[in-house]
Formats: structure tokens, sequence, C-alpha cells
């Protein structure tokens, strides 16, 4: 497997943690956002939506990074990210879709291109708008993870899908600034993760592109 990734990129980190989790071998593919790779014909010819991660699997691009951790639950299933019994799995997928469909596209780089750019806002107002969403989302998830969580991670003492999703939006917020205290169980859970193997190596300072 090749995976096209960034090593800032939260979307990325999140596969990179999963491919490391389940002991699947791959390749890293750097694609530099900062120079906008991702917007070049050679990347969009893999991944129209022009947006990383990308996973290169026997040929076929797959795009999406839920997309690309359910694929690799489904091929890969030892060990689970999900559980396997249905209320757990929707109560986990819930978790990640909050940070995954509700937090991070308001955050992603393009939208704070667009604030930045065409709505002529300043840098304060931008990390206002990019903290602002942390909050909004996490509060809902704090409250969420005192039900289900052990300390340890999210769901039940488990590493799944919404532990994958949480640590690289934890580091996103500590890169912002954001005021983390509100969130004692989503921080506890965090460190913790982050020090499981699978979770360091997958750490944005540890990818061969870190620079
Ligand atoms: N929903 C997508 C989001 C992917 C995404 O937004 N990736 C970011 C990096 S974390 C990106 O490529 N941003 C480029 C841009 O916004 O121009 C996924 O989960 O894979």
């Amino acid at each position: 497997m090749q995976l096209f990734t960034f090593f800032r990129s939260s979307a990325a980190y999140r596969v990179r943690i999963a491919l490391n989790f389940k002991g699947i071998a791959y390749d890293s593919v750097p694609v530099d956002l900062r120079p906008g790779e991702h917007r070049r014909p050679e990347y969009l010819a893999r991944n129209p939506q022009g947006l990383v991660p990308a996973l290169a699997d026997g040929g076929a691009v797959i795009g999406q990074s839920l997309a690309i951790l359910e694929y690799l639950e489904e091929t890969h299933p030892e060990p689970l990210l999900l559980p396997r019994e249905p209320l757990a799995r929707a109560q986990v997928r819930a978790m990640a879709l909050a940070i995954a469909c509700d937090l991070h596209p308001l955050n992603n780089l393009r939208v704070l291109n667009y604030l930045r750019g065409p709505l002529g806002q300043d840098e304060q107002s931008v990390n206002a708008w990019y903290r602002h969403w942390i909050g909004v989302v996490f509060a809902g998830l704090e409250v969420q993870a005192r039900a289900t969580s052990d300390a340890r991670t999210l769901f039940a003492g488990h590493v799944t899908l919404a532990d994958v999703c949480l640590v690289p939006q934890l580091f996103n917020a500590r890169r912002f600034q954001c005021d983390l205290a509100p969130f004692p169980t989503l921080t506890a859970v965090g460190a913790h993760l982050e020090s499981l193997p699978a979770f360091a190596q997958a750490a944005p300072a540890a990818q061969p592109d870190a620079s």
C-alpha cells in the first residue's frame, strides 16, 4: 500500500494510526500542502478531490480518511477498531463522525484560506474561528466521553475509530493554542493514546516529511 500523506494533515494522521495499529506495511508518499502539491495535475489524477490522504492499494486509489479506515477495518479486521455489537459500533462512529464531519471540515486549510483571502479576515479572526469550532464539538464529545470512557480510550477501554480521530484533532487544537482545560476526559484519553506505539509512530513529528 502507498499512503499519500502530509505530516501535519490530521486526516492523514488518522490513517497512519490505523495502519500502524493493524500492523499493515505501507510506503509514505509525501504531498506537501504548503506549495499546493495536492492541487497539481499528477495528484488530482489520483485523487480528484484534491485532499490528503489517499490510499493506493492494488492499482486502486481511495480518498476520504473515514472511507479508508472502514476499508482497512474490512480488509484487515484484527485488531478491531470497531466493536462487534451494532449499538457500540454506532456509538463509536458517532464520536468519530463528530470530529471528521462536524469539526474538521470547518477548520480545513482551504476554509481558513478562504476566510483569509476572499473574506478578508485577519489572523486573529481566523484563529478565533478555528478555536470556536473546536470548542463547540469538543464540548459535546467531552460529555459523551464521560459516559463511555475509562480515561484511557474514548470507548470502553478499547482503541476504536473514535480514538483514531481524537488524537489528530487534539494535535490540531494544541497547534492553534486552543484552551483544552474544559475537556479533561478528552485530554486524559489523548495522553494515554499518544503513548501507544501505533499512535506515537503516526505523530506528525515522527514522519519522514516532517519539517
Ligand atoms: N474529509 C476528508 C478531509 C481531507 C482533508 O481535508 N485533508 C486536508 C489535510 S488534513 C487537506 O488536504 N487540505 C488541503 C486543503 O484544504 O487545501 C478526509 O477525511 O479525508
